[in-house]
């Protein structure tokens, strides 16, 4: 068998203490954190876009990357070839999942029939591998906003035709998905949204997007797919307002249109930031309202206002996410999947290991250190002293519904005014979190 990547082996895990930079420090597979695996904490996925597809290239200037398995064209057979590459990345990397939109892995074509007959070319050899392998495909997606008929969005087009392809794109996808195996298929908002409310019937756009997603979901019934549906925020690029802003706006929009209880979200954290809140936010707000469903891994620069999809390595913030996952109970059907990509400076292949290897090793440094801090105990009783006051008492009928408003102000009457008597100890909270990290 032909090796892509000859310089690296399988890698592995060394300890706290390795030196080796192409070896895990904290990601241990089968050690058992909280009762599971580590391995099944975090479903790791390779992001086929980044990982296979990025080339480096920027508004200033084209790809550089150096590929040495990609071919002079991008046909079918160079597209078979480059999935030999990324399971191989995958099997060295250790990770049990991949995510694709259908234009990653196979090339578009002059006709939509022979785009459909290009991507289940390579769907073949998708199949073979992921036999071969035991690596699975954790979800699936379209590509609705590269090719120009999408300028102004798919689904929220003002161009009635752009919808209709984009539904025959999706159509075909999910059967893709499905005949995969997939376990679950996001749908990111690509260009649905506005650059300029002037020109834009906004009521229009969104009823037509709301409409998109039924038409998903009679079609996911249809063939029988059972994997789950996810919608991932995020607020603006390439528009300037993207109509699935965050975790709250596309709850509110699901709920809206009656899609309520069939989408979760895929929460990508340099999108949260975009959005103004930090990843641990739309986590919490995800789950405390039964919507948190799948991750996307990576980070951004604070510094720049723009999504850089950087791969995660601040231990503080990997810690916030398993804090909060396994607050909630961990994933049920999503995973974390590296949705990001190496610096046009990293142009090496091996790059894409040491990218990789640091994202994970930053989880599951994370995971240990929220186990601890869950483990020790002081942070969860801090909380739930702080909210005791509900109970027992006036607390207690509130929540249990006992309480009227009337009944709220004879109590008050009585008791005469409302003392704040705990402190928010931030700073030693921080602190306290400190001790861990
Ligand atoms: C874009 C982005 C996408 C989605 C899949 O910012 O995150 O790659 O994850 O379409
Ligand atoms: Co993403």
């Amino acid at each position: 068998m032909c090796a892509y990547f000859p310089e690296v082996t399988k890698i592995q895990y060394e300890g706290p203490d390795s030196k080796n930079p192409l070896a895990f420090r904290h990601y241990n597979p089968d050690e058992v954190v909280e009762g599971k695996k580590m391995r099944d904490h975090f479903r790791f996925a390779v992001a086929y876009w980044h990982t296979m597809r990025g080339t480096g290239a920027d508004p200033f200037g084209p790809g550089c990357a150096v590929r040495p398995w990609e071919g002079p064209v991008d046909d079918v057979e160079n597209a078979k070839r480059r999935v030999k590459v990324a399971f191989e990345f995958m099997e060295k990397l250790g990770v049990g999942y991949y995510c694709f939109h259908d234009r990653d892995v196979a090339p578009e074509g002059a006709t939509l029939t022979e785009s459909n007959k290009n991507l289940d070319a390579v769907a073949k050899v998708l199949k073979e591998e992921q036999q071969r392998t035991g690596i699975k495909l954790l979800w699936g997606t379209a590509n609705l906003f590269s090719n120009r008929r999408y300028m102004h969005g798919a689904a929220t087009s003002p161009n009635a035709d752009a919808f209709a392809f984009a539904a025959a794109q999706v159509k075909k996808a999910l059967e893709v998905t499905k005949e995969l195996g997939g376990e679950g298929y996001t749908f990111w908002g690509g260009r649905e949204g506005y650059q300029n409310l002037w020109n834009t019937d906004m009521k229009r756009e969104m009823d037509h997007l709301g409409r998109f997603m039924h038409l998903a979901l009679d079609y996911k019934k249809k063939i029988g797919f059972t994997g789950q549906f996810y919608f991932e925020p995020k607020p603006k690029e390439p528009t300037k307002h993207q109509y699935d802003f965050d975790v709250a706006n596309c709850i509110n929009f699901l709920r809206a249109y009656g899609l309520g209880d069939q989408i979760k979200m895929n929460i990508e954290t340099n999108h949260a930031t975009l959005a103004g809140h930090t990843v641990h936010h739309e986590i919490e707000y995800a789950a405390s309202q039964g919507y948190l469903g799948s991750i996307d891994a990576n980070s951004g620069d604070l510094l720049l206002g723009w999504d850089t999809d950087q791969f995660p390595t601040d231990v503080y913030m990997t810690t916030s996410i398993m804090y909060a996952l396994l607050k909630w109970g961990g994933f049920t059907t999503g995973g974390l999947n590296f949705d990001a990509k190496v610096r046009r400076e990293s142009f090496e292949p091996v790059d894409l290991f040491h990218a990789h290897i640091s994202g994970m090793d930053a989880f599951a440094h994370g995971l240990k250190i929220a186990a601890a801090i869950r483990a020790d105990g002081t942070l969860g009783k801090f909380v739930k002293d702080r909210y005791s006051s509900w109970d027992s008492g006036v607390g207690s009928e509130i929540e249990s519904g006992k309480a009227t408003f009337e009944s709220l102000e004879t109590y008050m009457l009585d008791k005469g005014d409302a003392t704040p008597n705990t402190s928010g100890r931030q700073e030693m909270i921080e602190h306290l979190i400190n001790r861990f990290v």
